[in-house]
Parts: C-alpha cells; structure tokens; sequence
C-alpha cells in the first residue's frame, strides 16, 4: 500500500461546480446517472493536466463529454481512479455507472441495512458511488434525483430542500432534492427505505422556521422523543455560545441499524448509528441517554465546525472534529454535571488516547501520512484534538475564543480550510502569540511534566518547578517543549491563597486571585509565589488543563486533603484517583511477590467519610469512590502485568465492602427509596450511580442479602440503567444458577429490541470471571449475532478484547488468536471494522515478555493473510515495525 504525505498536497486541477445525480434503484442493482459541470482549476499547477477521477469498485456503463462519448481508448482505469488524458477547459461529464448496493458489506458507499437503502461516504466512500474528484477541497452544488419502489421505498431522502415528487410508471416513484450549499462530496447522502418520521419545529433566532424530522422504523417511533429534544436544546446552545444559526428549512435525521461510525453530519440529512439516536427510560441506560445527546450535538454542531466551513485535506481531521467534540463536550457539561462530564472525558483521555500516543499508531493531531484514512478516527483526531481546543480556550479565555470563532467562520465561510487557519484566526481575533503552541498539533506523544513545589518559609515564597519532556514516536525521535496551560491554585490550611507571582503584576480584574493559569514553555521552568503565608499545597493542572502526564510527589495526606478541600471539583476528584494509584500500586506490588498485603487504611477512611456526608454532590461521591480503572493502571505501571492489576483491584475493592458493608446498605436503601418517574436528569443520574455503585461492591461480598437486594432490583426496576446494572453484578458473582436464568430471562423479556440486546452481549462478553472466552464463542453462533453489523461485533468481540483484560489476555494466548480469526474473517467484509478491532493487539509491546510474544504471533499470522485491506495492513505492519 501507497503512503500519501500532508507534504505533498496540491490544490485539484479540476473543480466541479454543479453535480446533478440521478439513482435509479432496483433490487438487483442500482444505476447512477452523474452529469458534473467541470472545468479546470486556476489555480492549478498544471495547465493541461489529465482529469483523473476517483472511482473504486464501479461498473462503468457510459462516460461522455460534452456529450461526446469516450471510447475506451480514451481513459484508462487502474486501482482506484481513471484518467482521462484529454478534456477541454470546462466540461459537461456524464457517466453511469452500476453498483450493487445489497452486496455491499464494508458499509461505505451506498449499501443496504436491512431493507433500507443508505449512504456512508466520509472519508471516501462517495468513490463507491460514482467516479468523482472525492477530496473535500472540490465543492459542489448538488441536485439528486431518486426512484425507487413506491411500496419498499417511501421514503426518499437527499441534502437539501424537496423540490419535487412524481409518480412513475411500473410501480415507481421520484424525489428530486436540491442542495443549495456547496459541500465536498464526502457530506453527501441518499436514503431510500420504508421509514415513519416523528416531527418537530424550531424557529431560530432570525425567525427561520426549520422542520426537524427523525426518521426510523415504525417500531421505534417511541425512542425518539430524547433526541429531537437534545436537537432542539443543541440548536439554541449554538446560538447562545457561538452565535450559530442554521441555514436551511429542513433538518433530517435518519435512523440505521448497520454503522461504521457513532454517526454522520451529511448537510441537513444526519445519518445515525440506532445506537446514537434511539432512546427510552425502558429499553436505555443513563450513558445511552447521554451518548444520545452528545451525539447528536455533536453532529448538528457540524453544520458550521464542519460543512460550513470544512477541511482542506483529510490531515486536517481534527480541525472539524476536535472543535466539534469541544463543542458537544461544553454542551453535555452545560446540560448536566460540568465535573462528571470532565471526569469521563478525562478518563477516555488517559487510557485510550495516551495508550494510542504511546503505541505504534501513535500521530500527531494534525498527521504527516496515512495509507488509509480511515484508521484516522482515531481518539487522537478526535480527543486530544478536542484538548488542543480547549488549551486554546483557557489560554484565551472564554471572550477572544468567541471572537476567535466568530473571526474563523465568518473568514472562511464555504472554504476547505486547515487546522493552521483556524490557530492563525485565533490569534488574530485575541493578540495572543500562539506560535510554540502549534506544536500539539505537529508533535505526537504524551508529554511528561514533573513537577516540584519547595517553600522557604523565611523569605515567604513558594517556588514551583517544572520539568516537560516528550517520548520519540514513530518518526519523531525528538520534541520540542511544548506551551502547556496548567490551571492552579495553592492550599492552605484555612483555604484557599491569594497568589502573587513574582514578576507579574496581580491582575485588577480578577476578584479571585485564588487560581490562575502558568504558562509552561520551556523544558524546565520555575515560578515563584511570594507573600505565601504557610507551607501550600499546589492543586495542579485544574480541569486537566492540559493533555500531560504529571507527576508530583504528594503524600498520601496531602491527597486526602485536596480530595476534601479542593476548590476545583476535577481535581478533588483526581486527589483520590491518586491515592487510589498508590494504594493499588502496593497491591500490585504484593501480588507479584505473593505476599500478603491490606489495602491502605485511608482509603477506607475516606470511603466511610464520603458515604457519611450528606452534604456533598452524589455524582461526586460515585466518581470518588470508584478505583481508578484496570486500564488507567495499565498506563501507569508499564510492562503491564494485567493479572496482577485485575487480582490488586479485586482485593481492593472487596476490602472496601467489606469494611463499608454497612454504609453502602444504608447508602443504597437511602437512594432507593427516591424514586420518580425517570428522567435523565443530572440529579438522577448521579442518585442511580451511587446506588448502583454500593449495589456492585455489596455483591463482591457474595451473601444471600445482597444478592436479595439485586434479584429484587433486577426483576422490580422500570428503567434499564438499574436493570443493567443489576444484570452486571449479577453476572460478575458466583451465583451460578440465578445467573443462568436471569440472562435467559433478560434475553426472553427483550430478543425483540436489538440495542437491548448488544447490551446483554455486552455484559456476558466482560465478565471477568473465568470461562468467558468459551461463552463469547458460543455467543458468535447466537442467533441475534450477526457478523455484518458493527454494533454486535463491538458488543461481543470489542467489548471482550477491548474492556476485559483479564480474560482476553488469559496466559494460553487463546484471547489473541480468537481476535486474530476475527480480524482475518472481518477483514474481507468489512475491513474499517476488522482495523478497529486489532487495536488491543497493536500494543503489544508493553505487555509481559510471554504476552507480548504471543501477540506478535498472531499479528505476523494476519500479516501473512493474502489479501489484506489497506486497513488491516497499516495497523498490522505499523505494529510490526
Ligand atoms: N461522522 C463522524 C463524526 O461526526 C465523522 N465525521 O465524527
Ligand atoms: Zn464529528
């Protein structure tokens, strides 16, 4: 496979200013008609350069010019694209060309779910349609003409307005939409199936009345209702925080069953995963409430951080998606808990993101290459890119980042632009010298920041040191020091301290000079605070300011402090993820020297305090009382030993039980009891975490009582965020017949709802309890499974190899070679899919010496598949270099 490189950009040779498409779908194929107003670019390199068009997986059955056929002397076809030598200044082309839509399995292109038609087309999937310039720097207006049966299709749907409809002889009929928007071809969309719509109206701030319509089966017109209101609630936040208007009359939404992605942003026809749009208080947990509105925030957001203004080249990603996943992050903070929303993001941050920055497919924001884009969905583009934002909005502050935006949407409205053009608006719109801070976008890896605090308690000051430094990457052996924002603030005994920073003149706008943000540029830099009354303790890197490994050595009792007194709500938060660090390390530690060892009496302490303390926030409490996860401690203790981190945890949490059996019943009673109707509202959801946080480590203890507790929540609940979880303990015990019946129950009770049900495959495929590889083999042969689609794939075969260390890393290496037989079954059908799968596999290298080697084994296995996609052959020859 090819590597194409940022550094070779050119603009295209040719644009196309008009494309009229016409569908004409059958069940036996589909014929697409393109007509494509051409002409050559001015500002192309070459004057006379061939027009080579983009084409994969085509039947071509006529290809014209200005209405003079080219015979087959006159193009010619290889891999993926077809030249025509010559062509005039400016054009009419014409072509049509055959696809087969129902044996279409990667799911890009045009392909068939179930018995509805639809479209993928970002990256490149537009090229599996008809042959075209499909780069997103070549815009077009569109005009898409759509027959189908009117029986198996009523319902056609493109970008755009309707502007109109006919009847067709034989049974058919006609949609004809126009888009008036430009846009790349990869926002295009096509939907053709037997769908029912649920509707709504917005009426945006100017006075556009705008239809809103979701569009599912018939059977799920009762899930919509959570999504139309996260729609109307996401048009207003982006009118009242960045004064974004949407722009056209009609705003579609469509519901699918086979997804690549979580969903997609074609222009006023949005195309969703069922996972990312269906929701009911029966049939849905609180995270899938959650993951609703996020996402579909984060695809109307897109209308403007994404079409309106789109990118350049395809290295420019994160410019559309990092802003986008920073707005619907400040969103879903605004709509529920600000510190629990952090909390996860940071969370996903630290485990996915900096193992891929640590791993061979580590890239930078911005990347210099790719075989194949889409292995560049990555949490990279996506996460950090998100991070990179959000730097760039503390460094700001929240006035110059709106007139940043306000500057970059109004100066490149309707242009494929860079991540560069947006840094350079945000410095033009602030005056602030952003210079050494493009850096994160060029630079991968995971900075490491060792700090040091030291106080002189004659000469009053207390001095702050840091040290940043950068491990190599592939192809970057060496870093330059990054500008990190690290938001902070001092302790002390009676609260908070006011911070004078020597050589810096206090700031007389600031009331609160308690916190502020240090500016880190070098590789080793120190602030001094003077006036500091007492010995401080430093609350560093606030709201994890920055996407930094930071070290600084607190005692265990100075965590147990900032946990109780910190102003910031993150980092009391992460107080306790850091005890919770040391704690668990000792385990670890203990459990490689089998030795026997107690978990640190503080932690217990603490535990028992945070139960007992009515006055505080009980989303809080969940999040403070959970130990840091198996997969965070794999990030912090490498090589990573994953059995004795599952067996530490373990012990650790059933001491907690054990020693708080009685406050996590009182606990759970308490909560129990109130009870509304279900809403998933903050308040709630924090009520029902906590609740279901006691219930799972009161089921570590393994009693009749608790397991009392659980069957009757189990069998009594009216929402499925307590039936889960209850199924979840449940299935994590040792009880072995309830267990048994209870997941036959659920099966029985919900085999008819197929989100339902990846959730009970879910559960079953991350047990930690031994056997459950035997279990997940049997499940791939469960009639609800079903290879083809991506969300049953990562319910059963993600979920296992990507969230249950313990059994997927099991010491006969049986994990590994059932991941191997599933990215080699996947790779031929769909090959986005099997790439994403080998992610557990392409870090091998931080595992133990006999892992490690027997994840490479299976890795040279996939290597020596014949035909491998350009997917699977970049992650896999990637993580063999
Ligand atoms: N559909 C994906 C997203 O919205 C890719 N654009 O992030
Ligand atoms: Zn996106």
């Amino acid at each position: 496979a090819t590597t194409i490189y940022l550094k070779d950009y050119q603009v295209p040779d040719f644009l196309i200013d008009r494309t009229a498409l016409h569908f004409e779908i059958f069940d036996s194929h589909t014929l697409v008609h393109s007509t494509l107003a051409m002409r050559r670019n001015p500002a192309a390199k070459n004057a006379s350069a061939p027009l080579v068009l983009d084409g994969c997986e085509l039947e071509l059955e006529a290809l014209s010019i200005d209405d003079q056929a080219v015979t087959e002397s006159g193009y010619e076809s290889a891999g993926e694209s077809l030249t025509i030598h010559t062509v005039p200044d400016s054009f009419t082309l014409r072509c049509t060309t055959r696809i087969y839509p129902q044996n279409n399995t990667s799911l890009e292109g045009l392909y068939k779910s179930s018995t509805m038609y639809c479209t993928q087309c970002e990256a490149e999937g537009f090229r599996k349609i008809t042959y075209f310039l499909d780069r997103p720097d070549v815009m077009s207006v569109y005009t898409v003409t759509v027959d189908a049966d009117s029986k198996r299709c009523p319902v056609l749907l493109s970008n755009g307005n309707l502007v109109s409809t006919e009847t067709l002889e034989g049974g058919r009929h006609r949609a004809v939409w126009e888009d008036p928007h430009k846009k790349p071809a990869y926002l295009f969309a096509l939907v053709a199936g037997d769908l029912e719509r649920v509707s709504d109206t917005f009426t945006t701030m100017n006075g556009r009345k705008v239809d809103l319509h979701i569009y599912v089966e018939e059977k799920d017109l009762d899930k919509c209702d959570h999504a139309m209101l996260s729609l109307k609630n996401a048009m207003t936040w982006d009118e009242e925080v960045y004064g974004r208007e949407y722009d056209l009359d009609i705003f579609n939404i469509v519901a699918v069953d086979d997804f690549n992605m979580g969903a997609m942003e074609n222009k006023s026809l949005n195309i969703f995963n069922t996972s990312c749009v269906l929701a009911s208080p029966g049939t849905t947990t609180d995270a899938g409430f959650q993951r609703v509105e996020g996402v579909v925030a984060h695809e109307y957001f897109h209308n403007w951080s994404g079409n309106r203004v789109t990118c350049r080249d395809w290295f420019q990603l994160s410019l559309k998606e990092g802003f986008t996943v920073f707005r619907d992050a400040e969103f879903s903070a605004d709509m529920g808990s600000r510190v629990v929303k952090r909390v996860e993001d940071v969370g996903l941050l630290r485990t996915a993101q900096f193992a891929e920055d640590a791993g061979p497919m580590a890239h930078p924001v911005r990347p210099d290459s790719y075989m194949e884009i889409s292995n560049f969905y990555t949490v990279t583009i996506y996460e950090k890119g998100a991070e990179v934002v959000r730097m760039i909005h503390t460094l700001l502050g929240p006035e110059l980042f709106r007139k940043g935006s306000d500057l970059y949407f109004d100066r490149f409205d309707g242009q494929a632009v860079t991540c560069e053009d947006f840094v350079k608006a945000m410095e033009d719109a602030s005056g602030m010298d952003l210079g050494q801070f493009r850096l994160w976008y060029s630079q991968a890896g995971t900075p490491q920041v060792d700090a040091r605090g030291e106080y002189d308690a004659e000469a009053n000051t207390y001095t702050l040191t840091f040290k940043q430094s950068c491990p190599k990457t592939p192809g970057q052996p060496q870093k330059e020091p990054f500008h990190i924002p690290i938001a902070m603030g001092l302790l002390g005994d009676a609260g908070a301290l006011r911070l004078e920073l020597k050589g810096e003149a206090p700031n007389p706008d600031t009331a609160d000079n308690t916190h502020t943000v240090l500016h880190l540029k070098q590789a080793e830099q120190q602030f001094v605070f003077e006036n500091v009354p007492e010995k401080p303790v430093p609350s560093l890197l606030r709201g994890f300011s920055a996407p930094v490994k930071l070290q600084f050595d607190y005692s265990r009792d100075e965590l147990l402090f900032l946990m109780q007194h910190d102003d910031d709500g993150f980092n009391r938060w992460e107080a306790a993820q850091q005890l919770g660090v040391l704690a668990l390390k000792e385990l670890v530690a203990a459990h490689q020297n089998n030795e026997v060892r107690a978990l640190d009496e503080r932690l217990i302490t603490a535990g028992r305090n945070l139960l007992n303390d009515d006055s505080l926030d009980l989303a809080m409490v969940a999040l403070m009382l959970t130990l840091p996860t198996e997969a965070y401690m794999a990030e912090v203790m490498q090589p990573v030993d994953v059995l004795s981190i599952h067996a530490a945890r373990m012990q650790a949490r059933l001491e907690l039980a054990t020693a708080l059996k009685e406050e996590f019943t009182n606990t759970y009673r308490t909560l129990s009891r109130r009870q509304g109707d279900y809403q998933p509202s903050a308040e709630q959801i924090a009520q029902r975490s906590l609740k279901n946080l006691c219930l799972q480590y009161l089921m570590l203890l393994n009693d009749e009582h608790s397991l009392q507790v659980c069957m009757e929540q189990l069998d009594t609940s009216d929402n499925m965020t307590d039936r889960i979880a209850a199924l979840v303990a449940l299935v994590n015990s040792e009880h072995e017949p309830q267990k048994a019946l209870a997941l036959q129950k659920f099966y029985q009770d919900w085999q008819h709802e197929p989100l339902v049900i990846n959730q009970w495959f879910q559960i079953q495929a991350t047990s930690h309890l031994p056997g459950t590889l035997k279990r997940v083999q049997e499940l791939l042969n469960h009639p609800a499974f079903e290879i083809r689609n991506p969300n049953k794939v990562r319910a059963v075969i993600g979920a296992f190899c990507g969230q249950n260390a313990v059994n997927f890393h099991q010491t006969d290496g049986a994990g590994y070679r059932f991941l191997a037989d599933r990215v080699i079954e996947l790779n031929t059908l769909n090959p986005q899919i099997a790439s994403r799968l080998l992610g557990p596999l392409s870090k091998w290298r931080k595992y133990l010496p006999e892992q490690q080697a027997l994840m490479k084994a299976e890795l040279e296995r996939i290597a020596a598949e014949p035909k491998l996609s350009r997917d699977v052959f970049e992650v896999v020859s990637k993580s063999l270099a």
